[in-house]
């Protein structure tokens, strides 16, 4: 089972990685220098990569992560979790089903679930989820296809759900000021972070104002 106290601090600062935003920076060398910077957790999402390189990233960055204390979460792709031995697994949901990937992953890894409604959030737990990823709190255009939350949704979900969240979606050091009333255990980052030219000093900026 994972210990709920110690993962609401592992979600802190939650760096998710986007290598389409990395463009031709060296993927790793920015994702170390986020790690440098004090990450707490670190999410490789891969929309456009096949399995072979995506489980080649995995196993480079389990590394990485071991070297900085930093949780190790593999985005949708179960096989390559275990096959990494990644900390857990965050699924949409339009992935595997929680309680499937809770079935292959076992007890012992972290399960993370995208809601986007209350009702989306009580079957996540229901399922066994670990924590909820709930947004897109703001307009993004790194994911096309997120719809929003509204601030009322995500307080009926903090309200009624019992489990550990992260926000994500949008979110800046501008705006994240709006999102600290909701008191969420971590806030996860792809663009704010990885668009600036100094990456660690960034995720330093961040774990000051959070
Ligand atoms: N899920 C909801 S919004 C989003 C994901 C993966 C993208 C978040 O990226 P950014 O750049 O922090 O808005
Ligand atoms: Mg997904």
């Amino acid at each position: 089972m994972i210990n709920r106290d110690i993962l609401k601090k592992d979600l802190k600062m939650y760096l998710i990685t986007d290598s389409d935003i990395l463009k031709d920076r060296d993927f790793y060398k920015c994702i170390e220098d986020g790690l440098k910077g004090g990450a707490t957790m670190l999410q490789l999402r891969e929309k456009n990569t096949d399995g072979g390189e995506f489980l080649e990233k995995a196993l480079k960055l389990r590394e990485l992560t071991r070297k900085y204390n930093a949780k190790f979460i593999i985005n949708d792709r179960i096989d390559i979790a275990l096959l990494c031995d990644a900390d857990g697994v965050h699924v949409g949901q339009s992935d595997i089903d929680a309680k499937s990937a809770r079935k292959l992953i076992g007890q012992d890894k972290i399960l993370g679930v995208s809601a986007r409604t209350i009702e989306e959030a009580q079957r996540a737990k229901e399922d066994g989820a670990d924590y909820l990823g709930i947004g897109a709190m703001f307009t993004t255009s790194t994911k096309l296809d997120a719809k929003s939350v509204s601030f009322e949704v995500l307080q009926d979900i903090k309200e009624k759900v019992n489990l550990p969240f992260v926000l994500i979606g949008g979110i800046n050091l501008n705006n994240v000021c709006e999102l600290k009333q909701f008191n969420p255990d971590g806030y996860a980052i792809i663009s704010a972070i990885l668009k600036e030219e100094d990456i660690c000093a960034e995720v330093k900026k961040w774990i000051d104002v959070i």
